[in-house]
Order: structure tokens, then C-alpha cells, then sequence
């Protein structure tokens, strides 16, 4: 069944993108930089919110920044999200504003900074510190379709895919799109997660259950909330709110649907047996599972 996924001779790649220790990297990520992590200048009171994309980064980052802040939103209200948090990695040559790794020495700490770097390529003192590191984890399934949407709502990006979705999706198992494989960063970050003391959500849990999402955060940063504060940032955390305050293009791409089970509305009967059989595989002696609707 593995054949299944088989990429064509005729896979898309895109200008500029490249393979960095078996990850599948954007030109917006700079090979010379992963090599000398000691550019990023780690603090041990950084605190990462780390992700494969689209699995629900934005939405744990601006619960963690409130949570930070006591639930003082003037900072989160009065300052772009993507000015306020440093993308680590993200050092797009046509876009120093947006550079991770400038806009990462020019904010006060505790920092809060945004990843989707597997464990082998993330740099390894955030590790060896003991950094608060908050993973973010999403059913592969509803990630792939979300990941489709964003590759087609912001083009510059992703080379102007134009590909339909059983492509993309081929592209996805075989780690093809932006940031590698989803079994590979998975597998790798909750193994670290077993054994070190860092924070793993899921996001169909906290679609069940915002306001334990937001206990938990508060409890893993020791920031001790009211019953009254926690429910108001988990209120201003809501889908509803966050896709207001997004509007534009990065609403798109950003705040699309945030549901469980839009994958559904993607795959075929046949790409999901033979996902299923490829995710029973991988993830068989994991013990980790997600809910899929
Ligand atoms: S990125 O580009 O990697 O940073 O994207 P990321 O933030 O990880 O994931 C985007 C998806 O998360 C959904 N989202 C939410 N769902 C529920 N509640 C809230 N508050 C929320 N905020 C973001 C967003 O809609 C994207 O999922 P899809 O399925 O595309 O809607």
C-alpha cells in the first residue's frame, strides 16, 4: 500500500527549496543559520511554542502570550501577532521585518517564539537548558488539509502550487512539503516529550476543552491565574475571536475553519485506507493516538 503514495516523476519541488538533515525546508529557512545554532543566542527562560504546521501554533501562542501577560491584553490587542512573536527559523531575504532570528534579540524575555524545526534540527541548548518548550500536536489528516489551503492561500511562499489535493497529499507522506515529514516530527518530539519535562497538547483536545488548554499552559509556565482570567483568555482564544482579529489574508491562511474532521471534505475512500494503513505502521508502537471528527 505504500505504492499508493508513490511520488510521479513529475512531483513538484520548488525553486529554492531544499533538504537539511532529511527535512524538506522552504529558501525562507537559511541552511547556514540551522548549522551554527549558536546564532539564535537561546536564552533558558525562552519559552517555544513548537508545532508541525498548521496544527494549531497561532492559537496556543496567543493563549501562551495572555497567559504570560496575566491576562493583560494590551500587548496581544495593540501589536500584530506576527510582530510580537518571532518565527525562529523564518529569515525570508525579502522580508527583514519578519526575521526570526533578528526580531528574537530585539524582544524582551521571557521570549516567546514560534517553531515547526524537528528535534534533530532544533537548536540543542534550548534542549540542554531546559527551555519551556510547549508542543503542538494535530490528527495528520484535518494538518494535510489545512497545509493544502495555506499553500494555495499565500502562493509566494509554496511556488505557486497548483496541484489538486491527492498530490498534495502524496507530497505530505512522503515529507515532501515544508518542514519534512509529519510522522518523523512527531515521533521525534513526543519521544521527547515522554522523557523531559515539556508540554504536549493536542488540538482536537483543546477543541473539546479551551479552558483546559489554558489551565494547562498556565500550570507548565507556573503562572498562577484567577478562575475569572483563565475563562477570559480562553474566551479571547475562541475561533470566533481570533479569526476577527486576523481579517485579511492572514485570516485565509491562518483561521480557515478550525474544525475536526474537514479532512473528510479531502480524501478519498482509497487515500484514506491506504493513509490509515501507512499511519498504523508508523505510529504503531507510539502510544500516541488522535481523534479524527
Ligand atoms: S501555522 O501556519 O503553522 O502557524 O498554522 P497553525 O496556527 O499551526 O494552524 C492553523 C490551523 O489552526 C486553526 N486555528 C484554530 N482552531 C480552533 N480555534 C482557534 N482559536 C484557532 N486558531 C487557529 C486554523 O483555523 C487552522 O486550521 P484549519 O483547519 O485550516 O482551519
Amino acid at each position: 500500500m505504500a505504492d499508493y503514495f508513490k511520488l510521479n516523476s513529475d512531483y513538484y519541488e520548488v525553486p529554492g527549496h531544499f533538504t537539511f538533515k532529511d527535512v524538506y525546508l522552504s529558501k525562507y529557512v537559511r541552511k547556514d543559520t540551522l548549522e551554527r545554532p549558536e546564532l539564535y543566542q537561546i536564552k533558558s527562560d525562552d519559552i517555544f511554542v513548537v508545532s508541525f504546521p498548521k496544527s494549531g501554533t497561532t492559537w496556543v501562542l496567543e493563549l501562551t502570550q495572555l497567559i504570560i501577560n496575566k491576562g493583560d491584553p494590551t500587548y496581544s490587542e495593540s501589536v500584530n501577532h506576527f510582530d510580537r512573536i518571532p518565527f525562529m527559523e523564518f529569515e525570508p531575504e525579502n522580508y527583514p521585518k519578519r526575521n526570526g532570528l533578528t526580531a528574537m534579540q530585539n524582544i524582551e524575555s521571557p521570549r516567546l517564539l514560534k517553531s515547526h524545526l524537528p528535534i534533530h534540527v532544533f537548536p540543542p541548548q534550548a534542549l540542554q537548558m531546559g527551555c519551556k518548550i510547549i508542543l503542538v500536536a494535530r490528527n495528520p489528516k484535518d494538518t494535510v488539509a489545512s497545509y493544502y489551503n495555506f499553500y494555495q492561500a499565500l502562493p509566494p511562499l509554496f511556488g505557486d502550487y497548483k496541484g489538486d489535493f491527492s498530490n498534495y497529499l502524496k507530497l505530505f507522506v512522503n515529507g515532501k512539503v515544508v518542514f519534512g515529514d509529519w510522522f518523523d516530527f512527531t515521533l521525534g518530539w513526543w519521544k521527547y516529550v515522554e522523557e523531559k519535562n515539556a508540554l504536549f497538547l493536542k488540538y482536537e483536545d483543546m477543541k473539546r476543552d479551551p479552558r483546559d488548554a489554558t489551565v494547562k499552559i498556565s500550570e507548565y509556565l507556573n503562572c498562577n491565574l484567577s478562575d475569572e482570567v483563565i475563562d477570559e483568555i480562553t474566551e479571547r482564544c475562541s475561533f470566533a475571536r481570533m479569526k476577527t482579529k486576523f481579517q485579511g489574508v492572514e485570516e485565509r491562511a491562518f483561521m480557515r475553519k478550525g474544525a475536526i474532521g474537514d479532512w473528510k471534505h479531502y480524501f478519498t475512500v482509497a487515500e484514506n485506507e491506504a493513509f490509515d494503513e501507512v499511519y498504523n505502521e508508523k505510529m504503531k508502537d507510539s502510544g500516541l493516538s488522535f481523534d479524527w471528527e
